[in-house]
């Protein structure tokens, strides 16, 4: 390395949000004569929730089941105020976690890694960041989010617009809703979870003149019911979160809902109605996620659950040609995330409020003044809001420049040669258990690829167990060196693809079967997470434990090469 100065460590954890905190809490605490340390490009600690300041930004899990299980002395004093949480609100939460232990002597802030390669005579990994300072670490743990770089959408003309054009996921700290969008025309294109918040969040303004948004996909979206929580109800709550705990333990995305076990098509019409009414008036995700059993995989029955959505919609919006272009045509409900709202469909019944269908008459160019649309019409703006998404899944991954074992790269694309090489070709994750890929030894991935998301900290504080547990077992032998076997990736790879197998998710695209149109070689879907039920999922990993870390290959006889 010549004169150039490395830090070394014996983890380097990337990323600050959810994951990176839980697992620097964990590591730090199993291992506390190891070097640790998480690099971090924010300012602060949050991840998602340090960036994702849009207004009308909230969570759609119940919040009692985001908060971690470990600091049960915070969980029992930390009063939720709404039963679905702002922004602001569980980004104080994981800035308290951080302060209350301290994690932040461990965490280097404004850092991004820029490229990574891999040492095999040491058997470490070489982390460069945008400032060309080195981290050198034995271990590496990625907890880069899967939602975390964000996209802007390809159309002729974005340079040109004159006005404030920001992406939500990098909205400007002085742009508060109280005052920026005063007498302002405010343009919004994209309608994911994102859109449908901030679209509602900005209509409620009073002073903002008008808001257009322009729909390429109407999305399925159903009533989230937020309510307050006041002391007397936290304190119940703080008696009952091992109840809470355990059902999130229990059910396929670790949420607080169960399907109801009966098929669609075995009730009368009668019991199917009730059904679905009840879900549609409880909080949450019940609606999505309580559902008759095949509902995501029987197309007849998905299709009379979407039309019983799509009257709810027809019934809250009083334009019926505005209704009919909210309502989705080409995907039934649930099949897509399903953003939940507070009144997303009445913004259309307001005077200043203008739906762009643009299955009708899509974006030609944006221009200096606002967007063209093809039937001729310039749509004049002041503030243009990209609400279009992320690369999700493996940008954060896409975003570094990986030489793997081999001087692979991790990411390529099948049309040059060197990406033919690539481990991930054409954005396809291939890996182990979801926490390793082949190539990539001493790498392990929180909320990686193949894993199940779901309710984010229930899936966080499992796979962190996972990744300690491995590590603990890497110290014991003296192993410096854990890489999952090709066979072991190739039956855990295909085992996603088989869970995946049935759902009618699976037939649409969307951020979760890897599309996304805006990003060069996503245009075919792939099975980008695991669709299993997260306790299948949990006893695959327990599985691999019990048998040795099965799967795995492990190398001894390294002198320590950061002695
Ligand atoms: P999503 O769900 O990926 O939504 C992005 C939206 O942006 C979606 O409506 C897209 O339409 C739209 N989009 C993207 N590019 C374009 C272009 N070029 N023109 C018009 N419209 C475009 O991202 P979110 O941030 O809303 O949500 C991501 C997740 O974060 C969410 O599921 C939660 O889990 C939290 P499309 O559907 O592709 O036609």
């Amino acid at each position: 390395m010549g004169s150039v100065q490395v830090e070394n460590y014996d983890v380097l954890i990337i990323g600050a949000g959810l994951s990176g905190v839980c697992s620097l809490y964990h590591l730090r605490k199993r291992f506390p004569t190891w070097r640790i340390r998480v690099l971090e490009a924010a300012e602060s600690v949050g991840g998602t929730w340090f960036w994702n300041r849009y207004p009308g930004a909230r969570v759609d899990s119940e919040s009692l089941s985001y908060a971690f299980s470990f600091d049960k002395e915070l969980r029992n004093e930390w009063h939720w105020k709404e039963s679905f949480a702002p922004q602001s609100e569980i980004l104080r939460y994981i800035e308290r976690i951080a302060d209350k232990h301290d994690l932040s002597k461990n965490i280097q802030f404004q850092t991004r890694i820029k490229s990574a390669h891999w040492q095999d005579t040491s058997r470490t990994w070489l982390f460069t960041d945008d400032t060309g300072k080195s981290y050198q670490a034995r271990f590496f743990v990625s907890c880069m989010g899967f939602l975390s770089s964000p996209t802007l959408p390809v159309i002729p003309g974005i340079e040109d617009f004159q006005g404030e054009a920001f992406h939500t996921s990098r909205w400007p700290k002085n742009f508060d809703l109280k005052h920026s969008f005063a007498n302002k025309r405010v343009g919004v294109i994209g309608t994911g979870a994102t859109g449908i918040q901030t679209i509602t969040a900005v209509s409620k303004d009073p002073n903002v003149q008008s808001i257009t948004v322009f729909q390429r996909t109407a999305n399925w979206s159903a009533p989230l019911r937020n309510e307050e929580i006041s002391l007397e109800q936290m304190k119940t709550h703080w008696e009952n979160y091992d109840d809470i705990f355990q059902l999130c333990a229990e059910t396929p995305g670790c949420f607080m809902h169960q399907a109801d076990p009966r098929k669609s098509l075995e009730v009368s019409e009668e019991e199917r109605y009730t059904l679905w009414e009840e879900i549609y008036a409880k909080p949450g995700f019940a609606k999505w996620l309580g559902a008759f059993s095949d509902t995501y995989t029987n197309r007849e029955a998905n299709k009379l659950y979407s039309d019983f959505i799509a009257n709810k919609i027809r019934q809250r919006v009083h334009d019926p040609k505005v209704a009919e272009s909210l309502i989705p045509k080409n995907h039934g409900f649930g099949t897509r995330r399903v953003p939940l709202e507070s009144g997303y469909f009445e913004v259309y019944n307001k005077p200043n409020v203008n739906l762009v269908d643009l299955q009708q008459t899509p974006i030609e160019r944006i221009t200096g003044k606002g967007i063209k649309t093809s039937d001729g019409k310039h749509h004049d703006l002041d503030v243009l809001i990209y609400a279009t998404g992320f690369d999700a899944i493996t940008g954060a991954f896409s975003a570094i420049e990986w030489h793997a074992k081999d001087g692979r790269p991790l990411v390529g694309s099948s049309d040059t040669e060197q990406g033919e090489q690539a481990v991930w070709v054409d954005h396809r994750p291939r890996t182990y258990l979801g926490l390793t890929a082949r190539s990539m030894p001493n790498m392990f991935m929180v909320l990686g690829p193949h894993q199940p998301f779901g309710n984010a900290p229930r899936t966080i504080e499992h796979a962190v167990a996972v990744v300690s547990d491995l590590l603990q077992y890497c110290k014991d032998n003296n192993y410096t060196y854990v890489e999952p076997t090709e066979r072991a990736v190739e039956e855990w790879t295909e085992h996603v693809v088989e869970c995946s197998k049935g759902s009618l998710s699976n037939e649409i695209d969307s951020w979760m079967t890897g599309v996304n149109k805006n990003i060069k070689g996503k245009t075919v879907r792939s099975v980008a997470r695991y669709s299993g039920h997260a306790v299948e999922y949990r006893r695959r990993c327990a599985e691999c434990k019990e048998n040795g870390w099965k799967g795995f290959c492990f190398k001894t006889d390294q002198p320590d090469p950061l002695a």
